[in-house]
């Protein structure tokens, strides 16, 4: 495990074995479903906006998106039966959060749903991705639903029919019932049995209504954040848990899928993954042998591989297992039959793309671009293409939908009412262009959500950083459209940048 003692503290740490490859020789093949796109658009390597005259044109049933989740932005945090979470155990421990911040009332979203809504519905939205609460719907983690806690979901569900988008919903966005945890929580199998149960009852409610489930977002967050490092809830420091976690959470994500196989519903259901390319830090080849590419290439595998290989493939990478050991508990907590659940088909993979890393011969890292105000972010809108060409060459042609991009801006609402985000503006231009030209090189990209959609509660950051492309004055709650929104509402109005 000699690679875990050698980590820095990063937010997102991650990397991918892909380098920067050139367009149109990563996959292959032609296939774009591009419709309208001006002659040169594949060749558009740069980051920089495109011109007028060459605008980029997405494909006519691209799902524009934006995405939240329950405990950033609901409140309402002892409402209507709602249970505790390790988030509200967290978040109340002093000296956890920034500025001793909770999510007991986030932007309101509970009471304020219906007003939501029609901000979405005016920006155009035509998928929301959100998620749903489990200490809603079993308040202590096991036994009989939460009527209250349904309905909820059930209202926002039918609101955004009434407006036309179509729901995306995450079944575990990190908030775990406190007693769950009180019972061991992610290093407990049982647990992922107890997701199982979980996702049965929310199918049972919702199944008919929510086209596309995701299971578990972003596992490795949970992992490193939660059990390595402990800037996130439950707050642990044990390497060891942590990697039980990791298997543990793979195995619910696969028990959740046959769970909803099992209804003999239509939904679509499939993993939510952070995956950040990465490069040797002394800019050799990726795939070549110095120290550099060395160390990268096992930094994907504790980064990327452990995930997307024991969903899509059914295997732990090897590298990954021999740098554990065979004595670590996650090694020694692998059962058979355990990889063939986890590799359960999927409909489709769900990408966040925040940052790259560059890693060192010596197992460290580097920073090569600037950074957003999340210091773990480097802006680099070309890793959006290499990890989305990278998946889809080393796992197939699998339906992708990046359910998280943005970053925060500091921003002020103005005395005459605005908001003037410009940076969101030109982060999201350069990042959707470079999806852009990952469809256009053959990647099966079907919708984009931008994270967030409202500012919203950023964990250890608390209120801190904004991520919303509608500003939220926590004060009085009123919400604003950011220069980004009015700029989002256009990009989804044309089908193009
Ligand atoms: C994550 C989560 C979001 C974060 C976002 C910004 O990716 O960590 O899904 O809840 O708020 O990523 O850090």
């Amino acid at each position: 495990m000699s690679i875990l003692t050698r980590r820095h503290l990063l937010r997102h740490a991650a990397l991918s074995a892909t380098a920067a490859t050139p367009a149109g020789a990563v996959l292959g093949t032609a296939a774009t479903g591009l419709g309208g796109c001006e002659p040169g658009d594949a060749e558009d390597h740069t980051a920089t906006a495109p011109s007028a005259a060459t605008r980029l044109h997405f494909p006519p049933d691209f799902g524009w998106g934006a995405a939240t989740s329950a405990y950033q932005i609901e409140g309402a945090a002892k409402e209507d039966g709602r249970g505790e979470s390790i988030w509200d155990t967290f978040s109340h421990t002093p000296g956890r959060i920034r500025n001793g911040d909770t999510g007991d009332v986030a932007a309101d979203h509970y009471h304020r749903y219906a007003d939501d809504l029609d901000l979405m519905r005016d920006l155009g939205l035509r998928s929301y991705r959100f998620s749903i609460s489990w200490p809603r719907i079993q308040p202590d983690g096991t036994g009989a639903a939460n009527q209250r806690g349904l309905d909820f979901y059930r209202r926002l569900v039918d609101g955004l029919h009434e407006r036309g988008i179509a729901p995306m919903a995450t079944l575990f966005h990190w908030d775990l019932p406190q007693a769950l945890q009180d019972a061991g929580g992610w290093e407990s199998r049982d647990v992922a049995y107890r997701f199982a149960d979980y996702a049965d009852i929310v199918f049972a409610a919702l199944g008919e209504r929510v086209p596309v489930w995701l299971t578990i977002n972003e596992p490795k967050t949970v992992v490193q954040n939660g059990y390595l490092f402990g800037h996130h809830a439950p707050g642990h420091r044990d390497p060891d848990a942590a990697y039980l976690v990791a298997h543990h959470l793979q195995l619910a994500h696969g028990l959740a899928v046959r769970a909803l196989r099992a209804t003999g519903g239509t939904g679509r259901i499939g993993p939510a993954f952070n995956l950040h390319p990465c490069y040797p830090a002394d800019d050799s080849p990726v795939d070549g042998s110095s120290p550099a590419a060395e160390a990268a290439r096992l930094y994907d595998g504790y980064e990327n591989r452990l995930y997307l290989d024991s969903a899509l493939k059914g295997s732990y990478p090897a590298d990954v297992l021999a740098d554990l050991g065979p004595d670590s508990r996650m090694v020694r907590g692998i059962r058979d039959g355990d990889l063939e659940i986890i590799s359960s088909p999927v409909d489709l993979l769900a990408v966040q793309y925040y940052t790259p890393i560059y890693v060192t011969s010596a197992g460290g890292t580097e920073r090569r671009w600037p950074t957003s105000e999340a210091e773990w972010q480097q802006i680099y809108p070309d890793g959006m293409y290499d990890i989305l060409t990278r998946v889809t060459r080393d796992y197939g042609p699998i339906p992708l939908t990046v359910t998280e991009n943005g970053l925060p801006t500091p921003d002020v609402l103005a005395a005459d009412g605005t908001v003037d985000d410009a940076g969101r503006v030109s982060f999201l231009r350069d990042h959707l262009a470079a999806a852009h030209r990952a469809v256009t090189d053959g990647v099966p990209l079907e919708s984009f959500h931008v994270w967030s959609l409202l500012d919203n509660f950023e964990w250890a950051e608390g209120y801190d950083q904004r991520w919303g492309l509608i500003y939220v004055d926590y004060p009085t709650q009123r919400r604003v459209f950011k220069r980004s929104a009015h700029w989002y509402r256009q990009v989804i109005a044309d089908n193009a940048l």
